[in-house]
């Protein structure tokens, strides 16, 4: 897998912080932050030859809206997807959480294009609405996929957080195969990593994984505290949270760490070559 190179993610990341600068502060569901953000990220997509798609929902009164891109080739009916929720709280900006993810799985949708990728398995990228709400646009995809749909998704990979100021290196433990791709990337940098337990029924993959898909993912930590033995193995600071800004106005630009955001773009890639690439054909 090619290198993600942490200065394109975070020139994303710069993009979210002006859009919610022109839209009222933040990018929250049902505001035009919200759609401000689609529209850069699908433009950046069609741009790179993906098939994108805009699916809309109703909200909380408010149109919802989760953008889709179909990498194209591949097997359809063994699809691998890589999601992260695209709104942000009203609080603020939403630059880790999770502009991060967004950001991440974006520059790795960018590298596929780059690198003209021919993988065995079919890629499809998904940036969700109203996660803030309670996973309301990821669980709309879920409920209006047909049942065959269903088995076609061999696996779901979600990343809502991945480059907290005061960093976790945390792997969800929900499949033991998309737990290993990532426990074997993270051997590569000889960087320790835990189980993340916190999220669970809490993000994008909870609705994947209710549906029987299998699913994984990274987490870099939000308010619970870093303990001495995870500031030992991790760097950063002890009786700190993991991010401080979680919900908060201060979730800005400022509000990330780039080894953290580097290494779980990385990962993000790794993951994608590995699982794409799919069984050697016999
Ligand atoms: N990112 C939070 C949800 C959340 C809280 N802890 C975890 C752990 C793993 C994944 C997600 C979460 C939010 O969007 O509110
Ligand atoms: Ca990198
Ligand atoms: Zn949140
Ligand atoms: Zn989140
Ligand atoms: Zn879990």
């Amino acid at each position: 897998a090619p290198d993600i190179p942490v200065a394109n993610v975070k020139a994303h990341l710069t993009q979210f912080q002006q859009i919610a600068k022109a839209n009222g502060g933040n990018r929250a569901h049902g505001r035009s932050g919200y759609k401000a953000s689609l529209d850069y990220v699908k433009g950046k997509l069609d741009a790179a030859g993906f098939t994108t798609s805009v699916q809309q929902f109703s909200s909380s009164g408010a149109t919802g809206y989760n953008l889709i891109a179909d990498w194209p080739g591949g097997d359809t009916s063994r699809t691998v997807m890589a999601g992260a929720h695209l709104d942000s709280v009203t609080e603020g900006p939403g630059i880790n959480d999770n502009g991060s993810g967004s950001a991440g799985i974006l520059e790795t949708a960018l590298a596929v294009s780059r690198a003209q990728l021919k993988p065995d398995k079919h890629l499809r990228f998904a940036w969700w609405g109203a996660e803030e709400l309670g996973m309301v646009g990821s669980q709309h995809y879920v409920n209006s996929l047909a049942a065959d749909d269903r088995s076609k998704i061999s696996g779901y990979l979600n990343f809502d957080m991945i480059g907290s100021p005061n960093p976790g290196y945390f792997v969800y433990d929900d499949d033991p195969t998309l737990e290993k791709v990532f426990k074997d990337y993270f051997a590569t940098l000889s960087l320790p990593t835990e189980i993340e337990t916190e999220g669970d029924g809490r993000s994008d993959h909870a609705p994947f994984k209710n549906a029987g898909i299998p699913v994984g993912g990274l987490f870099s930590g939000a308010d619970y505290t870093k303990t001495a033995a995870q500031a030992q193995k991790w760097g950063g600071s002890a009786g700190k949270e993991f991010d401080a800004c979680y919900h908060a106005s201060c979730d800005t630009s400022a509000n990330i760490d780039d080894t953290a955001l580097d290494h779980n773009s990385d990962a993000i890639a790794y993951a994608l070559w590995q699982l794409a690439a799919g069984t050697p054909s016999s």
